[in-house]
């Protein structure tokens, strides 16, 4: 709590007017760990949000007149599990939360030091894709592995989100079935971040959790994209950092005129099998008929 609000403060001496923290802000990364049984983990939930722990922030971010996203494990009242962000405006106020959707790894226990266990953990969120006003911002809410998958951005976007605040909390390796070199996964990172800000015209607020953590190494990379996708302020070390960057309307502007006019480009009638379909199927369009004339 006391690396939070110094970092808050520091934003609030900058000027800042929004923040957004990691996923899991509060906690370490524990589905890198298997537990006999979910219960086990419930020292890491939080059952109220705000409560005495976390009240402090709420207070000190009222007090500055800062908007913030929080990440968080949300056990709820009837015992279900959530990898949860809430949104709080500049009075202090929670406006909106979310409920990871897109949750990685696997659920069974591979027996490794490290895993990726958030399907043992957490059920699938059941808020959608939200988008909440912060700090007179239309602010669309996704966590970690949400920003790989192109329908995150989308639906936000459709929804009129400005920018996309997106905590995440990525191993540097050893993720179960897939090793890549380290600096893939910081490439890999910044690749989904910039594709999702350039093909919706977003400004996305990256937050990571990052360096050693409880012996496990975390990618930085923490950055704000612009809509043309450019990362205009990226975290140079894995320590508290405040990453700066300054929203400008008008950037998404032209590329929302012309490139990106969804109104005028998009057709979804197209589109059906996104919706239809949640992996692979048997081929559905026809080949145009008739081929090439001889
Ligand atoms: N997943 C991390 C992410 O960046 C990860 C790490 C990648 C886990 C791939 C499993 C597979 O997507 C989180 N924390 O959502």
């Amino acid at each position: 709590m006391r690396r939070l609000i110094a970092l808050l403060e520091r934003a609030a001496a900058h000027g800042c007017r929004l923040v957004v923290f990691p996923e899991l802000t509060l906690t370490t990364f524990f589905p890198r760990y298997f537990l006999p049984s979910p219960e086990m983990a419930e020292k890491y939930f939080e059952r109220e949000m705000p409560n005495a722990d976390t009240q402090p922030l709420f207070d000190r971010a009222r007090e500055l007149g800062v908007a913030f996203v929080l990440g968080y494990a949300e056990l709820t009242p009837d015992q279900r599990r959530f990898n949860t962000v809430c949104a709080v405006d500049v009075d202090g106020t929670i406006v909106g939360s979310y409920r990871k959707i897109h949750l990685p790894g696997h659920a069974e226990d591979r027996k490794m030091e490290h895993q990726h266990l958030e399907k043992y953990y957490f059920e699938v969120g059941d808020v959608g894709f939200p988008v909440v006003t912060l700090a007179g911002l239309k602010v669309g809410l996704a966590t970690c592995n949400d920003r790989r998958w192109a329908e995150t951005y989308r639906v936000l976007a459709l929804q009129g989100a400005d920018l996309v605040a997106i905590g995440y909390n990525t191993p540097v390796s050893g993720v179960p079935g897939m090793n890549p070199e380290p600096h893939r996964m910081m490439e890999e990172h910044l690749l989904s971040v910039r594709a999702g800000a350039y093909q919706n015209a977003l400004w996305v607020l990256a937050a990571a959790k990052s360096g050693v953590e409880d012996g496990q190494r975390l990618i930085g990379g923490s950055c704000i994209v612009t809509p043309g996708g450019d990362v205009v302020s990226r975290a140079t070390g894995d320590g508290d950092e405040l990453v700066i960057g300054a929203y400008d309307p008008g950037v998404a502007e032209p590329f929302r005129a012309e490139m990106f006019n969804f109104s005028r480009h998009r057709r979804p009638e197209h589109y059906q099998l996104i919706v239809e379909r949640t992996g692979v199927g048997e081929p559905v369009v026809a080949a145009i008929a008739g081929g090439h004339d001889d």
